[in-house]
């Protein structure tokens, strides 16, 4: 089981106080599709994906991005049982969406990348780590359901 140092759960705890899950949801979900673009192939039900302005001014986009950044808050209000906290959402993922898990390291990425521009000078090195940890239990709970 992932240990977690008090300065860590401090840390963790700050960036989720200073961000806004229904600007920042949003963005990271935009950044993934714009940079990854194979990632669209998921959400063909969304409708228009075809340009950064498509992506940026999809309703579906925005509403999804601000559903995934608040089940990353689950995360967050349980730092010691993250695994089960996302063993429904993993199988979902792996049996339902048939979602390659390498993709949840990229959403994770883009979050992190709104989220270091958003804080600036608050998401200091140790902070950063911490988020960063964070992040990688959430993936690899993600990723637990896949066999
Ligand atoms: Mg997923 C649905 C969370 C990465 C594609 N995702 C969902 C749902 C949640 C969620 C809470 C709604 C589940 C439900 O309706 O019961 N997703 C979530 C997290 C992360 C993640 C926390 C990683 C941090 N998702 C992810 C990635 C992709 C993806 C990387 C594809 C590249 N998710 C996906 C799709 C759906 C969901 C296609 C269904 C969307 C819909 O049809 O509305």
């Amino acid at each position: 089981m992932v240990e977690w140092t008090e300065a860590e759960r401090r840390a963790i705890e700050s960036v989720w106080e200073k961000i806004d899950v229904n600007v920042i949801g949003p963005q990271a979900l935009e950044s993934v599709l714009i940079v990854y673009p194979w990632t669209q192939r998921y959400f063909g039900v969304f409708g228009n994906l075809s340009s950064v302005s498509a992506i940026t001014g999809n309703p579906k986009v925005a509403a999804h991005g601000k559903t995934v950044l608040k089940a990353l808050g689950s995360g967050v209000k349980n730092l010691d049982d993250i695994k089960s906290t996302y063993a429904k959402l993993s199988e979902l993922h792996s049996e339902k969406l048939n979602v390659d898990p390498d993709n949840f390291r990229l959403l994770a990425d883009c979050i992190t990348i709104v989220i270091s521009t958003k804080l600036a000078a608050a998401f200091s090195p140790d902070v950063q780590a911490a988020w960063q940890k964070f992040l990688d239990v959430v993936v690899s709970a993600l990723s637990r359901e896949y066999h």
